[in-house]
């Protein structure tokens, strides 16, 4: 699952969302999508995660139709020009099913396939790779208060209940994928202790994903870094973390300045 030089995989974030592009109509939207996944591939992405609901801390969640008619012209529009390696960021089985029928390779679900009582039903039948997170609680309350007795410990046995719990369902346990989900429902003492003991969960045996890029945990350590285009330095640092941890894939909005660092990176190990 890892590529030359042992590096992680670099997932590049392609949020199809209203407050990710400045509003200059349908065509624009879609347009400024596409030219984004151009410069991703362009610069080196292995594969790209397109999500049409934000799942930030205090998100509030949107309709079916409106996440589908935002995702669905994206991944089509880049099938037209491109092979590369799609996921679908959603806790929406129905819009997890379209978007594998128009295109997408995997399945992104910050939920772990515990947002409708379809989802396991679905990943079973779609048969694609499917990314289990953990997440404590909902976009819209998680931050309010997370508490765990030993984050580590839950946080990995909640991971292998889904997982145990997809393969009982019928998903391929070769198609599934983990993540600890950092900054979702989490303080910054949980999330350190998660990224501590990556190599533990990529022990497990499933490929593990890691999402570090831009988040609050950045701010936690640097509180200069109010806006999250100021995250870079931190996002790296923790990318080339999880790197030597053992991550299979590394989900980022920088996708240039990741891939040089895990190049380099793996270059230095190679000595
Ligand atoms: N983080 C975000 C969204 N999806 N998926 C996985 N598997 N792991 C993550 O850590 C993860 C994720 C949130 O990141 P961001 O891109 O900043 O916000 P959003 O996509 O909700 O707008």
């Amino acid at each position: 699952m890892r590529r030359d030089g042992g590096r992680p995989l670099v997932m590049g974030v392609l949020n199809v969302t209203p407050d990710s592009f400045s509003d200059g109509g349908r065509f624009a939207f879609l347009e400024a999508a596409v030219a984004q996944a151009r410069r991703m591939i362009e610069v080196g992405a292995d594969l790209i995660d397109i999500g049409g609901e934000s799942t930030r801390p205090g998100a509030t969640p949107v309709e079916e139709t409106v996440e589908l008619d935002r995702v669905l012209p994206v991944i089509a529009a880049i099938r037209e020009f491109s092979d590369i390696p799609l996921s679908i960021d959603t806790l929406k089985p129905a819009v997890a099913r379209a978007a594998v029928q128009a295109g997408a390779w995997m399945w992104n679900d910050v939920s772990g396939l515990t947002a409708s009582p379809d989802s396991l039903a679905t990943a079973a039948d779609l048969g694609c790779p499917v990314v289990i997170m953990h997440m404590q609680g909902r976009p819209a309350t998680m931050q309010d208060d997370p508490r765990y007795d030993d984050p580590v410990t839950e946080v990995f046995a909640d991971l292998e209940g889904r997982a145990s719990a997809a393969i009982a369902a019928g998903v391929a346990r070769e198609k599934i994928w983990l993540d600890p989900g950092i900054g979702f429902g989490k303080r910054l003492e949980h999330n350190l202790a998660l990224m501590t003991a990556l190599d533990r969960l990529a022990a497990l045996g499933f490929p593990v994903l890691l999402g570090v890029s831009r988040k609050r945990t950045v701010m936690a350590i640097d509180p200069t870094a109010i806006d999250p285009n100021d995250r870079l330095g931190g996002s790296l640092a923790m990318a080339l973390f999880g790197a030597a941890k053992g991550v299979a894939a590394i989900r980022v909005h920088d996708v240039r300045e990741t891939v040089q660092a895990l190049k380099v990176w793996a270059a230095l190990g190679e000595r």
